[in-house]
């Protein structure tokens, strides 16, 4: 049976799901077949490029008729676009995979959610770095308490592509569209990896702080569109959304979290890394050596740099021999693998909408700690 698959959304992410479906025959033969059927956008024009591109069989402009014509429903739309079509696609027993984070909103978030129980088809949220082999490979470390007991983890993410004040104004800068702007696009990252990484040790989250921070106050939409590189200005616009964050969480067991994520820090590009300490030993992991885990066993007088890329490794079978690196495209391919093979074999997919949901309980509750001054408990 061959799964016919609708994509809302061709730019970023859209590109890197339909690279994912491409690949999933030649390197995971027993993946479900797919086809890449309908591909949804507003641009008839660059939709048709787009989809002549991506290798989708069909168009659509109305994600209504779309979700009629297919059996699995990806959203990759801009946050605001999140909630109405996946929770029409789960009503009408479509699965659905949307890009994180789930809604710009805790409310869209919670319908997404009850959609999805109601549904009881697969509704998976798209953290892709839980799909690393590194990840999954620190996973098992922790799991087998290789760590001893888990005290402290610490996650940034660094980005610097809005450290010129004369950056394009864009969709994840407006608070309505967006919901929340560094915290919610690079901080959900970290908090779910936190989360998939020491969530079954630590307990879930007792309380959070958090600080937002807005540097450019507004930002030039150019005349030509994307713009940069001293187009014409058509207007300016607010800024509506955090560019930079910093959170603290204190978890149920005792241990504690530190989380940062900015688009400001030149020199970093997409440097998301993520630290854990345990009682006997610690493991730093960085998505830009996203082949490798540092790891500290007790005893050890320093870290260890293991290269995950063995054939007993996670996913790395698939690809190549041992030490031939696999990059940011394949956490995709490792996603849409398991959340396919999930839809075909009537099976659970994780992160869930139910994952989404948790993760956006936290980053609302760092936007109340912030709008307070105070502490804010999420248990
Ligand atoms: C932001 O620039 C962004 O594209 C995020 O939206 C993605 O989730 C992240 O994987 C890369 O950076």
């Amino acid at each position: 049976m061959t799964l016919d698959v609708g994509v809302l959304g061709y730019r970023f992410m859209g590109k890197a799901h339909s690279n994912a479906l491409a690949r999933l025959p030649m390197f995971f033969p027993d993946a479900p077949d797919v086809e890449r059927h309908t591909l949804v956008g507003r641009d008839e024009s660059a939709l048709a490029d787009a989809a002549e591109r991506f290798g989708f069989s069909h168009t659509a402009t109305d994600w209504e008729a779309a979700i009629d014509e297919v059996d699995v429903f990806y959203n990759l739309g801009p946050n605001h676009v999140h909630a109405e079509p996946s929770i029409a696609a789960l009503d009408a027993g479509v699965p659905v995979l949307c890009e994180k984070p789930l809604a710009p909103t805790l409310d869209e978030a919670e319908a997404m959610r009850d959609a999805a129980a109601d549904a009881d088809v697969p509704a998976g949220t798209a953290f892709n770095y839980r799909f690393v082999p590194a990840i999954r490979y620190a996973k098992g470390l922790i799991e087998d308490g290789e760590l001893g007991e888990i005290r402290q983890v610490r996650g940034r993410y660094l980005q610097d592509w809005l450290a010129d004040p004369d950056a394009p104004w864009a969709w994840r800068l407006d608070a309505d569209m967006a919901g929340s702007g560094a915290l919610g696009d690079l901080g959900a990252h970290t908090l779910d990896l936190a989360d998939f990484l020491v969530g079954g040790e630590v307990g879930g989250v007792d309380r959070v702080s958090g600080h937002l921070q807005t540097f450019v106050d507004e930002r030039p939409v150019y005349a030509d569109g994307d713009g940069g590189g001293g187009g014409e200005v058509e207007e300016y616009r607010d800024v509506t959304v955090d560019d930079a964050y910093t959170a603290q969480v204190a978890y149920e067991s005792g241990a504690i979290g530190s989380f940062e994520a900015t688009r400001f820090a030149e020199g970093h590009k997409n440097d998301h890394t993520i630290e854990v300490h345990g009682s006997k030993g610690s493991l730093k992991f960085s998505l830009e050596r996203l082949n490798e885990l540092e790891v500290l066993r007790e005893g050890d007088r320093g870290y260890q740099t293991v290269l995950v890329t063995d054939e007993t490794d996670p996913y790395v079978d698939h690809w190549w021999p041992p030490g031939h690196v696999i990059g940011w495209e394949h956490t995709f391919v490792h996603e849409n693998y398991e959340f396919l093979s999930a839809v075909a074999e009537g099976g659970a997919f994780e992160p869930s909408f139910e994952q989404g949901y948790e993760v956006q309980r936290l980053l609302d509750a760092i936007v109340r700690a912030d709008e307070r001054g105070e502490w804010v408990s999420v248990a």
